[in-house]
């Protein structure tokens, strides 16, 4: 079989899809990509682990041809608070790194797995059930690298034929790796407070509801998206997927019928606060669930019990 290359593969997404796919395709068979962060679990012991900078064309072309990748499962980016505050690198890498990823693509005929976001959305996109096909235009960095990134997949794949997929993640939560400058990070975080019995300040206001996922479920995705029969998919770049969607104070009272002490307070913070009013509350994801199948698992009640349950056991050995 032809080997698959996560690049991003230390990050919040990569750390969990790319044991998931040695478990699929076989260890031999997946090369993780990491460049900043220090692996950690068995990413290093459990197949190839190679060291990239996706704003590195010749090194990607060398270790896609000396592996000889038939998939890249692209997602090393910086996310949208970080982008907000360096703007030009967010632009490099998330899009100089799309670039690379997709000539390479089409040199060598690998297919392309790329995330887009919630964040590919704007203030101008209608918030409640926002649509499939919807005007998108985000004022926010990542925002626009996110549509740019949409647009430029779908351009690979009618003009050169690269088999480019992608879905519009909302915010991701997950006991393995923090995230990290993103908006969506207070659904993470407010978990290691809670179980280090402390309080948590939440810097978004309540009553910021926005599209959530469990890792899990954003796992399953990537991956039935990739395996899904081409000829039902009518999209391609970006599906909307989403599993449920809540506010600070609705996840606040999820943990607390686990841990009745537990208080949080609110400091918004205003740049994170303008991006999530920028974005939808809930979006409508049936074009997923009727082209490729896809079916979320985890809802806030099975989310929260599971995240404390693999969390407090994580913690407790740290
Ligand atoms: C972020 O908050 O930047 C990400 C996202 C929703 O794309 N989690």
């Amino acid at each position: 079989m032809k080997k698959i290359i996560v690049t991003g593969a230390t990050g919040q997404i990569g750390s969990v899809l790319t044991p998931a796919l040695r478990q699929r395709y076989g260890a031999e068979n997946v090369v993780a990509a990491g460049h900043k962060r220090k692996p950690g679990g068995t990413l290093l012991t459990s197949g190839a682990y190679i060291t990239l900078d996706v704003r590195d064309r010749g090194a990607l072309d060398t270790y896609v041809r000396e592996y000889n990748v038939g998939t890249i499962y692209h997602l090393a980016a910086l996310l949208s608070a970080s982008a907000e505050k360096q703007p030009q690198l967010a632009w490099e890498i998330n899009m100089g790194g799309l670039t690379n990823v997709l000539e390479v693509a089409r040199i060598y005929g690998c297919a392309v797995f790329h995330p887009s976001s919630i964040g590919a959305f704007g203030p101008t996109a209608p918030r409640i059930n926002t649509p499939q096909e919807s005007i998108q235009r985000p004022q926010t960095m990542y925002g626009i690298t996110k549509v740019s990134a949409e647009l430029l997949c779908d351009y690979y794949f009618e003009r050169f034929g690269v088999d480019t997929r992608g879905v519009r993640y909302p915010g991701l939560i997950s006991h393995e790796t923090s995230p990290g400058g993103g908006t969506t990070d207070y659904a993470v975080d407010i978990f290691y407070a809670a179980l280090r019995q402390e309080s948590y300040t939440c810097y978004l206001a309540p009553g910021t509801c926005l599209d959530m996922m469990y890792m899990p479920d954003a796992v399953r995705a990537a991956v039935d998206l990739m395996e899904a029969d081409p000829k039902r998919l009518r999209f391609r770049n970006a599906y909307n997927i989403t599993a449920m969607s809540f506010a600070p104070e609705e996840i606040y009272s999820a943990i607390k019928k686990h841990i009745p002490d537990f208080i949080m307070n609110y400091e918004v913070d205003a740049v994170r606060q303008a991006v999530a009013d920028s974005w939808p509350d809930r979006m409508d994801d049936s074009a997923a669930r009727s082209q490729w199948g896809w079916q979320p698992e985890y809802d806030l009640a099975s989310l929260t019990a599971d995240m404390l349950a693999r969390l407090s056991a994580k913690l407790s050995l740290s």
